[in-house]
């Protein structure tokens, strides 16, 4: 433990070594998430990537984001993977060949010219680009980018407020685990058990190649993934029938912050912007309303196929925080959820764990059932901020940065120890301790 917390480096030199990553993993067009386990464009991951790029130079962070959005199906869904042709077809599961876009997701309007997955992850997109605007308001009004860019923002944005209201309480609903982004997460298990896994004979997983097992999910997980996802691209990846629906506070938590600046943009290109920021508080009430447990002081999922919330805490329950119109008494319960035994930040971590301390199924190495992971923490400081508690984000952020350094950017940490986890010089890490940095 102390050695990893040990004294901070010059920030100059901190800020060149997360430099050094960024530029390593960038392809020309877009930056992949790992060298080694994930070859590809991946969805938030650029919208966090660019995040930080703007600091390096604005005009590959907003190129991070033009390249993503090329991949923009018809329907207006953002692929979780936009895959880059010359990497081999067995560097990562699941392959183009798997997801088929260009001919299962045809109905639904899948690019012709890039292969993509048929899922999306988390809309971090529309709050990416108005930070990116901001870094060089200049460059992008001479490149036109809120005004190229606002218009496929907003067809995101219907497609998930309008064909993935499956609980139709007015949340978007997840189809899959891998779109909320935290694969692995305790509160899919019950969701997940009715899903009959894919045998093991029947995919090859990748992933294995690079990480340790007991670090990433199981393969029993795995066939899950597999045959969720199989099933929705046999059904012409069209929504409704999904035996998998979940309604996810920071899912919807960051739809939500990106209707905000949606807003934003809108007022910048000359409109108002009034009728998305009070769909944005009608959304925040709709989250309060429905994942809100007053007894937890937190946000749980919202299981829709039994229409009971998951008795899981998992760090997706506090990032809500970040929401401006959130009711001050449930900011003032998140902040004691965050301090208390469950999460302990500040009393027994630095770092917020992905998944209660406390909970049956805690392991501090796997993956999303425990592990600290920097977006996460980004964002949770990002609500400490908002909400006023100054000293608790200054001190959040300091620990971001310590580890963060001494674990060479990895892609997720031991929450006690800060330990590194997974793959080393991960993106997203780099690019928000850059953003720490500003
Ligand atoms: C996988 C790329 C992605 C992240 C996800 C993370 C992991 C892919 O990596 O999923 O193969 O398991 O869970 O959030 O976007 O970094």
């Amino acid at each position: 433990g102390a050695a990893v917390h040990g004294p901070v480096r010059p920030a100059g030199s901190l800020h060149r070594r997360a430099a050094e990553v960024l530029d390593g993993n960038w392809t020309g067009a877009s930056t992949v998430p790992s060298r080694s386990l994930y070859p590809h464009q991946w969805s938030w991951d650029s919208a966090f990537v660019a995040i930080g790029l703007r600091h390096l130079s604005p005009l590959r962070a907003q190129t991070e984001l033009e390249t993503l959005l090329d991949a923009q199906w018809g329907d207006g869904r953002i692929p979780h993977i936009v895959f880059n042709p010359s990497v081999p077809l067995d560097a990562y599961f699941p392959s183009p060949d798997f997801w088929r876009s260009s001919s299962a997701g045809r109905a639904a309007g899948a690019p012709r010219t890039v292969q993509t997955s048929g899922i999306v992850q988390p809309p971090v997109h529309a709050l990416a680009a108005w930070l990116v605007h901001t870094a060089d308001p200049g460059l992008s009004r001479s490149r036109s980018f809120l005004a190229r860019v606002y218009p496929r923002l907003a067809a995101w944005h219907r497609y998930l407020l309008h064909r993935r209201d499956l609980g139709g309480g007015g949340l978007a609903s997840v189809v899959h685990p891998w779109e909320q982004g935290m694969d692995n997460a305790p509160s899919w298990d019950a969701p997940l058990s009715r899903v009959v896994p894919a045998p093991a004979r029947s995919f090859r997983r990748a992933d294995l190649a690079h990480g340790a097992p007991e670090d990433r999910p199981t393969d029993l997980d795995y066939g899950r993934y597999v045959r969720l996802a199989a099933d929705y691209r046999d059904a012409g990846y069209g929504d409704g029938a999904a035996g998998f629906a979940v309604e996810d506070p920071a899912f919807n938590a960051l739809l939500i912050a990106s209707e905000h600046a949606l807003a934003r943009i809108a007022r910048e290109l000359g409109a108002t912007g009034t009728a998305r920021d009070a769909r944005a508080r009608r959304l925040t009430a709709a989250l309060v309303d429905r994942l809100w447990d007053p007894a937890q002081g937190m946000f749980l999922c919202r299981d829709v196929r039994t229409d009971a919330l998951v008795p899981e805490r998992g760090v997706s329950g506090l990032v809500p925080l970040i929401l401006p119109a959130l009711p001050r008494e449930a900011a003032a319960a998140l902040v004691r959820t965050l301090r208390g035994p469950h999460f302990g930040l500040g009393a027994t971590t630095r770092l917020v764990p992905s998944y209660d301390l406390t909970g049956h199924a805690f392991d501090p190495h796997r993956y999303w059932r425990g592990p600290a992971w920097f977006n996460t923490n980004w964002l949770v400081e990002r609500g400490l901020r908002l909400h006023g508690e100054y000293d608790r984000a200054r001190r959040l952020r300091a620990a971001l940065l310590e580890t963060a350094d001494a674990s060479g950017f990895a892609e997720y940490v031991d929450p006690y120890t800060g330990g590194a986890c997974g793959a080393l010089g991960f993106s997203w890490t780099a690019a928000l301790t850059l953003d720490l940095l500003h």
